[in-house]
């Protein structure tokens, strides 16, 4: 009889040193084939990579402080200043290892067709020869976890499971707090049958033997060679974007790179909003946003912050849940001013990743707004030379622990969404915000988002790139297949979302910032929710519906004069090469681009030319 507690690890070979999950007096689970398969599959992954012991996590608050201690002990984790940071630890990344590795990440489908332009493909059996060769031995001396999650909330039925096994605590420690992890999620996959299978080492951080693979059709990732967030927390981008994407269009749901944000008025209803920015470009702000001053009686809650999976309710309504349960932010620039709610739910259990010190052992990073560094984040003497926390450094930390936590995070139906908001990082042209006039219309909108490049991910920063949906990293599958499951949504609904495009980092000629960005931003969130509620009028123009200038509420605000008239300005030259540009990048995944998508753009590149 197969079962998952200590009896059953102990008939693992003998020549492990077997290390039991905690509970050794957990009650035996009963006997179950769906366990049998994770068990089998455990198995072969030890036969493979040869580890010292086997450790099944539970989840349990007294395994994570158990796995922190021994990180402390060994020097993965440093412990911050306990009396003014309790409960925070940091860790530093190999200074190799510091962002997501995008040419390095492949889709491993049948058909090199299945994955196109828009990711790396490899033939699966080539792709798991070549992975496998690296896994071979990579575990000894190590322990490897085992550690089932549940993405979403545990009763929900959108939730999706997954099992990562990984030699590595720190990343144990991570899913812990960024996913339900441990025997609540075990439960649901014996209940479900199935699950993604993850298999993660950090290897030997060669970053020439580093690959991120995923095998959409059989529910695997493959990881090695990176202990960084989105390479390694396999729950977060490779599960719940890229794999859950292909399960999504299968199904007839969407897995999305959005925030999801319930806006309250001061009259008290409250309208959720999905929003879609490439990395590092403050979807966690915005999730978290504190209403300025000069907007009393309105107020905002978090139900998450960077991925949304999107149903259609019996009604027709889309809805939301957030399948993770905690954060992985940004930490450079958060303070009092630009996000008091990070801010302030970073002051305890929380892990640091790649921040610099102070002489009193607190973490520090650039635009803090408080003391000095003493140490940068590679542990060096900080010389005054360049950041002192490196750019993409970031918060471990749970979702509760946040001021505007919404408790309907764990709603298993998720929140109904009023608006779907695209955006991206945009110096010129993007008006600071428009809407799409109809769905369709909106899906082209967002196959032509754009943005320059973040520290998020290795290479060049501030180059402008096409990323539709913000999902050019993380779509599990073919662009052109991908829009066209968008598109779909039109013929199952009457009642879906409007869709509305938003530009917080337009720049005048100097480089100055036109828009104050933040708390501000409510602002501009509640003229989308004006047109949700049918309250307001807009500008019919040939790239969508723009404002009034008078709708904007712009009192208080320190603005240059003009900035809002730019703003809100189309420059139709500027949209008729754009909309010229992404008729091209269209061109570029052939034949499989719906032609409702094209027809779609050439409707907007005729009326941009009737008015220019
Ligand atoms: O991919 S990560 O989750 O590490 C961060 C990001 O790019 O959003
Ligand atoms: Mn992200």
């Amino acid at each position: 009889m197969r079962t998952i507690d200590s009896a059953d690890i102990t008939t693992a070979p003998k020549r492990w040193s077997i290390i039991a999950a905690p509970s050794n007096d957990r009650e035996t689970m009963p006997q179950h084939s769906r366990l049998q398969d994770l068990n089998s599959w455990v198995d072969a992954v030890a036969a493979r990579t040869q580890p010292d012991r086997i450790v099944w996590c539970d989840g349990s608050d007294a395994e994570y402080h158990r796995l922190v201690a021994q990180m402390t002990d060994d020097g993965t984790l440093l412990p911050l200043n306990q009396d003014r940071y309790p409960g925070c630890y940091l860790h530093r990344s190999d200074p190799d290892d510091v962002a997501r590795v995008e040419h390095l990440t492949f889709v491993c489908t049948s058909d090199e067709e299945d994955a196109g332009p828009n990711n790396n493909w490899m033939a699966p059996d080539a792709a798991h020869a070549k992975i496998d060769a690296l896994f071979n031995g990579a575990m000894r001396g190590r322990t490897m976890y085992v550690v089932p999650y549940c993405m979403g909330p545990i009763d929900s039925p959108y939730a999706r499971c997954g099992v990562e096994i990984t030699d590595s605590p720190y990343v144990v420690v991570n899913m812990k707090l960024m996913t339900r992890m441990g025997d609540a999620a075990l439960a649901r996959i014996e209940r479900d049958g199935d699950y993604v299978k993850g298999l993660h080492s950090t290897g030997t951080l060669d970053p020439d033997q580093r690959f991120i693979m995923h095998f959409p059709e059989s529910l695997e990732i493959k990881s090695y060679g990176s202990g960084y967030g989105g390479n390694a927390l396999l729950g977060k981008k490779c599960h719940a974007l890229r794999i859950a994407s292909w399960q999504a269009r299968k199904e007839g749901w969407l897995a999305e790179h959005m925030l999801i944000v319930g806006v309250q008025s001061p009259a008290g209803d409250t309208h959720y909003l999905a929003c879609a920015f490439p990395s590092a470009c403050g979807k966690t702000n915005l999730a978290m946003l504190i209403p300025p001053a000069s907007q009393p009686g309105w107020k905002i809650w978090t139900l998450g912050d960077d991925i949304a999976w999107l149903h259609l309710d019996d009604a027709g309504q889309l809805r939301a849940i957030n399948p993770e349960a905690g954060y992985f932010g940004v930490v450079p620039g958060t303070n009092e001013k630009t996000n008091k709610n990070a801010f302030d739910t970073i002051r305890s259990d929380t892990i640091f990743t790649n921040v610099a010190l102070t002489e009193d052992n607190c973490p520090w990073w650039e635009d803090k707004g408080e003391g000095t560094p003493a140490t940068d984040w590679r542990g060096n003497p900080y010389s005054g030379d360049g950041p002192a926390a490196h750019p993409n450094a970031r918060f471990t930390v749970r979702a509760t622990a946040n001021p505007v936590y919404s408790e309907l995070a764990e709603a298993p139906d998720g929140v109904p969404i009023s608006a779907i908001v695209f955006g991206g990082r945009r110096k010129q042209l993007a008006p600071l915000v428009f809407e799409a006039k109809d769905w369709h219309h909106g899906v082209m909108v967002a196959a032509g988002v754009a943005s320059e490049t973040t520290a998020a991910a290795t290479g060049a920063v501030g180059v402008v790139r096409r990323d539709p949906m913000a999902m050019k990293p993380f779509c599990g599958y073919n662009f052109a297949d991908y829009w066209a499951h968008w598109l779909s949504f039109a013929e199952r609904s009457d009642t879906l979302p409007r869709v509305f495009h938003v530009n917080w980092f337009r720049q005048d000629s100097d480089g100055r910032f036109l828009w104050p960005g933040f708390g501000e931003n409510l602002r501009v969130l509640r003229w989308i929710i004006g047109r949700c509620d049918g309250q307001l009028e807009a500008r019919d123009t040939a790239i969508g519906h723009l404002p009034h200038e008078a709708d904007i509420d712009a009192h208080d605000l320190d603005m240059a004069p003009g900035a809002l008239e730019t703003l809100l300005d189309v420059d139709m030259a500027g949209w008729d090469a754009e909309i010229a540009a992404v008729g091209e990048y269209l061109d570029a995944f052939g034949a499989r681009v719906p032609d409702r998508l094209r027809e779609t753009q050439l409707k907007v590149r005729d009326a941009l030319k009737a008015v220019s």
